[in-house]
Parts: structure tokens; C-alpha cells; sequence
């Protein structure tokens, strides 16, 4: 792409409005735009971010065979009210009513409607286990919305729900899925731990909340440092190994505020190995039985005859918050680097067009087309614009591999800077070689 083509609106001032670097920084390069309080709409550079995101986050479920389907934004409060918890839910849940006066509202979540789908159609143990998700936007009408995405009325969440006949079943679900989390957060370049946590109004009595580190995360977290040393690599999709995983991650303390214990914390952990810091969460798994199949009547034939209520657990992923997560770890000194997994382009190429070298237009767009040959991801900043300006607005534009064709640049070979690190000179295809690999 062309950069003086593509719809991307910079802000030169840090708009007052935005308190945490990650927001300050999506509306600074028009990443976002605030449509009402707490609700975002996403320009294309922000959007490219949160599909790349996305697509993550669906190859990782797909693999532990996670079915993705798409539920609807909209549901019905009769759900809710065979549940329980549509007065529970309170003030959080935005109510509609229909022209005919039915009562609707808009998913801040999808236990309900999950079951509800589930029961009409599965009725036998040897259908099971099954786990579904869904990729979709969500409601709650939050009393402080703040941190721009970070928490936000409507945003955008991957939940997953699995099916199992009985606990034991369904805990190995529960691993599968804290597997495929740990997967996806390191693909996305993030240490996410997960902490032991409070199951709030979804329910259950097992719970992990992913949390990365961050300064300006809402969770404070207390936890022994050797967890951030565990090698996620180590495990695979074995029940033995998700065993290990399990009690591995369990045996270092690691909580967030309502889970925390200080006598437990102080003689579990040495005092050199306690981290007492705060946290974003970016994912919470739940495990919760028969919380909604028993109100709902998801009953299925069990292998001896009767029936039983399906064991259910529902997982979440904050998908639009990961955007504003990314930002505040790979965001420092006015310098923001996107992990190469989720980066808007795959490389920009800095021409210094209006310099003596007046060729260097002409040589950036056959450079080019060669890296979109390649199927190379490029955006080509042809905006006559002097390099000191250049490169302050694509260091916070943020794509991790820049090509520089200015003065410095010989036939063919160029100035290639992985961002963070020093220029050095290439010819082509070793350039492609380092964006590729
Ligand atoms: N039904 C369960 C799991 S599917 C559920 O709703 N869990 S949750 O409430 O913990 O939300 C899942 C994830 O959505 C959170 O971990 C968080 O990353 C994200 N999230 C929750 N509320 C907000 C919000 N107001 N703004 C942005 N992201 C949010």
C-alpha cells in the first residue's frame, strides 16, 4: 500500500482525553475513533491489528478442535431469566425491548444462548465432549469506561464454551484450553500468566485470569518469579503432559487481588522471588459444572441410561483489549516495535524523495513490487515529507522492519533496520530472507 492512499489519520498532539500510552498512541496514528463513550470504531490500521489478532486466536482454538460458529450480538431475555441471571446481571447489561414489547438485550456474554443451542440439538454422551466458540462483539455497559479499548462498552471477544459427561472430562477440556492460551499469548509475543482467580458473575469454582504485566493494569497480582520462567514449549496436547502443565504453573503462587493470601503468599514464596506488581487481564477461563445446563435442562443420556446435565466451561479472550495489551508492552521511550505476528505491515520502505537522490522514489516502488511479489505485506511511504518527520511518524506507526532508500542506498543494496537495532546494508534478497524468516 500506498501510504498518501491509505485512510490513516495521524494526530500530532497527544489528545488530553487519553490517560494510558496505548490509547494515547491508537488515536495519535488514527488507529481507533471514540463513537460514543466506550465504544470504538475501528479505522483500518487498528482493524488490520485486531483480525491479525483474530486469526491467531482461531488457528490456536482450531487446533485443540475448537468449533468456531457465530452467534448473534442480540439475544433474548428468556434465556436469562431460565438462568437466573438476568436481574443478577444489573446495570452492566444493556435491556432493549423489541416493537412488539419483548425483551431483549446485548450479549455482554453467551452462556446462556450457548446452552440454549446446545440443548436442542445434542442429547447423547456420544456426541460429546464438544467445544465451540465464537469471534463477537459484546455489551457492558461498564460505570467507568477508561483506557480507551482497555475497558470499553462494546468490545470485541473470542468465547469458547465446552461440553463434557462428567468432571473429569471436562477438567481435561479445561487443560486443553489453558494449553491453546498459552500457545496463542506467546505467538502474540506475550508472557501471559495464568493466576488463580475469582469466577465473579459467570460462576464456577475454578478459574484462571492470563495476565500480562503492566503498569497500568487494573489487577494487582502477587506471584512467585520463577512462573515467568516456565518453558511453554515443553508441553503437548497429551493428557499426561496437560497434567504437567497444570501442576507445573500450580506449583509457583500466583494470584490476582481477590485470590490473594498474604500469609499463604509469605510462606509459599521467598521474599526475593515475590512480585508484587499489576497486571492486564487478557484472558479468564471458567470451569462451572452444571451452573447453567441444570437451570436450562441441557440434559444428555449418560452411558448407564439416565439423564445428566452437561458439565460446561466457558473461555474468554479479550480480543480488541489485546490491541491496547500489545501496545503497552511493545510501546517505550515514544518507540513502538509490533510483534512481526500481528504488525500491520510486514515492512515500510522510507524513500527519501526530496533529496538530491531524485531517483529514490522510483527505486523504493521497484523494491516495491518485488517484496509484493514475494507476497510481502509493504507499505511505501511516498509522502514528500523531510526524513526527520518521516521517522518520527513511523516510529510510532510501529512496523518492525523499515527500508531506508535515501543517499545511503548503492545499486542493490539498501539501508534495512529491524527497529530497535542498528541499520545495515542488503541487497533484496536478503532482505526478504530477514522479513520472512
Ligand atoms: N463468558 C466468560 C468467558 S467466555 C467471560 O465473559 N469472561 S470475562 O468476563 O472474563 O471476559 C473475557 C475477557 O474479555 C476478559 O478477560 C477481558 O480480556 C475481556 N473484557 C472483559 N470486559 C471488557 C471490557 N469492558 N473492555 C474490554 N475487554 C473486556
Amino acid at each position: 500500500m500506498l501510504l498518501s492512499k491509505i485512510f490513516l489519520p495521524l494526530i500530532k498532539n497527544v489528545p488530553s482525553e487519553a490517560k494510558i500510552k496505548s490509547h494515547q498512541l491508537m488515536l495519535r496514528i488514527g488507529m481507533i475513533k471514540q463513537s460514543s463513550a466506550g465504544i470504538y470504531s475501528w479505522l483500518p490500521l487498528g482493524f488490520k491489528v485486531m483480525k491479525k489478532i483474530e486469526n491467531i486466536i482461531r488457528q490456536e482454538q482450531n487446533d485443540i478442535g475448537a468449533q468456531e460458529m457465530l452467534m448473534p450480538t442480540i439475544q433474548s431475555a428468556d434465556i436469562w431469566k431460565e438462568s437466573g441471571r438476568y436481574n443478577d446481571y444489573g446495570d452492566e447489561m444493556l435491556r432493549i425491548k423489541d416493537r412488539q414489547g419483548r425483551e431483549m438485550l446485548y450479549g455482554p456474554t453467551n452462556e446462556e444462548l450457548i446452552t440454549e443451542i446446545f440443548r436442542s440439538s445434542i442429547k447423547s454422551y456420544k456426541s460429546l465432549p464438544q467445544m465451540l466458540y465464537h469471534i463477537q462483539w459484546k455489551f457492558r455497559d461498564e460505570v467507568r469506561p477508561r483506557f480507551g479499548i482497555m475497558r470499553c462498552r462494546e468490545f470485541f471477544m473470542k468465547d469458547a464454551y465446552s461440553f463434557d459427561i462428567n468432571d473429569a472430562e471436562a477438567k481435561k477440556s479445561y487443560n486443553k484450553m489453558f494449553y491453546s492460551y498459552l500457545k496463542m499469548f506467546k505467538r502474540l509475543g506475550l508472557k501471559a500468566i495464568p493466576m488463580a482467580a475469582e469466577t465473579g458473575p459467570i460462576g464456577g469454582d475454578l478459574s484462571h485470569e492470563f495476565i500480562i504485566l503492566a503498569d497500568i493494569g487494573e489487577s494487582n497480582i502477587y506471584a512467585d518469579r520463577n512462573i515467568f520462567d516456565i518453558n511453554t514449549d515443553e508441553y503437548d496436547l497429551s493428557e499426561k503432559s496437560l497434567e504437567k502443565m497444570r501442576n507445573d504453573f500450580s506449583s509457583f503462587y500466583a494470584a490476582t487481588d481477590e485470590k490473594f493470601d498474604k500469609n499463604d503468599f509469605n510462606s509459599k514464596v521467598k521474599k526475593d522471588d515475590q512480585i508484587l506488581t499489576k497486571g492486564i487481564e487478557v484472558g479468564h477461563i471458567f470451569y462451572f459444572g452444571d451452573k447453567y445446563s441444570k437451570p436450562l435442562n441441557c440434559l444428555v443420556d449418560h452411558q448407564e441410561g439416565k439423564k445428566v446435565p452437561v458439565k460446561m466451561g466457558s473461555y474468554g479472550i479479550g480480543v480488541s483489549r489485546l490491541v491496547g495489551a500489545l501496545i503497552e508492552t511493545n510501546f517505550q521511550n515514544d518507540i513502538m516495535k509490533w510483534p512481526k505476528s500481528v504488525s500491520p505491515y510486514d515492512v515500510v520502505i522510507i524513500p527519501n524523495i526530496n533529496k538530491i537522490n531524485k531517483q529514490s522514489l522510483q527505486i523504493s516502488i521497484k523494491v516495491y513490487n518485488d517484496l509484493r511479489k514475494q507476497k510481502i505485506d509493504v507499505l511505501l511511504d511516498d509522502v514528500d515529507e523531510n526524513m526527520s518527520a518521516k521517522f518520527k511518524k513511523h516510529d510510532l506507526i510501529g512496523i518492525p522492519y523499515q527500508i531506508i532508500i535515501g543517499s545511503k542506498s548503492e545499486e542493490n543494496r539498501f539501508e534495512f533496520k529491524e527497529v530497535g537495532t542498528d541499520a545495515i546494508i542488503l541487497n533484496l534478497k536478503e532482505i526478504i530472507e530477514k522479513i520472512k524468516n
